[in-house]
C-alpha cells in the first residue's frame, strides 16, 4: 500500500491529473450517467455537519468536486472554484469539495479547506455511488437546477480554471444581476462554537458573513435558546493583555464581508445554561439592519490542540 502510494504520488508530477485509489482502471459505473439525463442522487454529510443532498440542493446548480491534499493540479485549481462559488453562489450556485484523502491526512483537509468559503466533505462521508468509483482527481460533475447533469467530469479536461467554469456553469445559473440587484445579499459561512467545560459561563460563536449587495449592512443582534445573551466583542492587546470590548454591532460593508475569527471579534454567548458539546449544534438568530433575520445552524467543535480558547479564559470584567 506504501509503495503505492509513492508511485501515485509520482504520477502527480507527470500528469495534469491525479490517479489515486488503487484497483482496475475501468470506469465501469461511469457510463450509467450521462450528461442531459438526470444526475445520481447524493446524500453528503460536511466536514461542518451539515447536509448537502440532491433534496436540499433542489433548484440549485450543484458543482461536486473531488481532490485531495496531495493532488497538486487539484490544490492548483481551488482558487478558482472560490473565486467562481464566491461570484454566483447569490445567483444559486452550491458546491462541495470531496476529500479523498486518507484518513490519516484528515486533519490536513480540514486546514486547507478552512481558506475557502465552499464546504468541505470527506469521501466517507459521501454517498455518491452514481458518480462511479472516484480514481482519479481533480474531478468534476456540474448538476443545473433541474437537477440534469450537464458536466460529467470523467469525459473532457479534468482541471477547471476560470475560463472553463464560465463557459460550463454560468449558463445554467440564473442571473439576478444588474439593475434590479438585491442591495443585500447576505450568505453566513463557517460558523462554528468552541465546546465549553461544565461551569464555564460564555462561549463564543464565529462566522463570516458575504455581502453580495451593493449597499453595506450591519449586524445588530442575536440570540440563542443555550445562553441568556448573546453579546459582540471586539478582542485588543493591551501591554500583553488581550482585552474584549463588547460592541453594538458589527458593519458588514457592500461587496464585502465581516469575519469573526477566534482571537478576534467574535459573538459571545453570555449565561450559558448548559455545557457546549462538541458534536452537537446551537440554533442562532441574527438580525441584520436590512437583511432581516437569518437563522443559522452552528456546529460545536472540540478544541484543537494547540489553540489557544484566549475568550474563554478572559475574564469579562466591566461588561
Ligand atoms: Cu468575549
Amino acid at each position: 500500500m506504501a509503495s503505492n502510494t509513492v508511485f501515485f504520488k509520482q504520477l502527480i508530477l507527470l500528469a495534469s491529473i491525479c490517479v489515486g485509489l488503487l484497483g482496475p482502471l475501468v470506469s465501469s459505473s461511469a457510463k450509467a450517467i450521462q450528461e442531459g439525463n438526470a444526475a445520481p442522487s447524493y446524500d453528503i454529510k460536511l466536514m461542518n455537519g451539515a447536509y448537502f443532498s440532491t433534496a436540499e440542493n433542489a433548484g440549485k446548480v450543484v458543482i461536486m468536486h473531488f481532490w485531495a491534499t496531495w493532488c497538486i493540479p487539484c490544490r492548483e485549481e481551488m482558487p478558482a472554484l472560490e473565486r467562481y462559488y464566491r461570484k454566483h453562489h447569490a445567483e444559486g450556485l452550491e458546491m462541495v469539495a470531496i476529500s479523498m484523502d486518507d484518513p490519516a491526512d484528515a486533519g490536513k483537509a480540514r486546514d486547507m479547506m478552512k481558506a475557502y468559503t465552499f464546504p468541505g466533505a470527506f469521501m466517507a462521508d459521501a454517498q455518491v455511488k452514481g458518480y462511479g468509483r472516484i480514481w482519479r482527481i481533480p474531478l468534476s460533475f456540474v448538476i443545473d437546477g433541474q437537477g440534469v447533469l450537464r458536466r460529467d467530469g470523467w469525459y473532457g479536461d479534468a482541471g477547471l480554471d476560470d475560463a472553463a467554469l464560465e463557459k460550463n456553469v454560468t449558463p445554467y445559473l440564473t442571473h439576478t444581476a444588474n439593475p434590479s440587484a438585491p442591495a443585500v445579499s447576505l450568505m453566513v459561512h463557517g460558523a462554528y462554537a468552541h465546546a465549553t467545560v461544565p461551569g464555564q459561563e460564555v462561549g463564543a460563536v464565529y462566522l463570516t458573513v458575504i455581502n453580495h449587495g451593493s449597499s453595506a449592512d450591519r449586524l445588530v443582534s442575536a440570540s440563542t435558546s443555550v445562553a441568556h445573551a448573546v453579546q459582540f466583542h471586539t478582542m485588543s492587546q493591551e501591554n500583553n493583555v488581550s482585552r474584549m470590548h463588547q460592541e453594538s454591532g458589527f458593519d458588514i460593508p457592500a461587496q464585502g464581508e465581516l469575519n469573526l475569527k477566534s482571537g478576534e471579534r467574535h459573538l459571545m454567548l453570555v449565561g450559558l445554561k448548559a455545557p457546549l458539546k462538541a458534536g452537537d449544534q446551537l440554533t442562532l438568530k441574527l438580525t441584520f439592519a436590512k437583511g432581516g433575520e437569518r437563522e443559522v445552524k452552528v456546529p460545536i467543535q472540540a478544541l484543537d490542540a494547540g489553540e489557544a480558547p484566549m475568550e474563554h479564559m478572559h475574564h469579562h470584567e466591566g461588561m
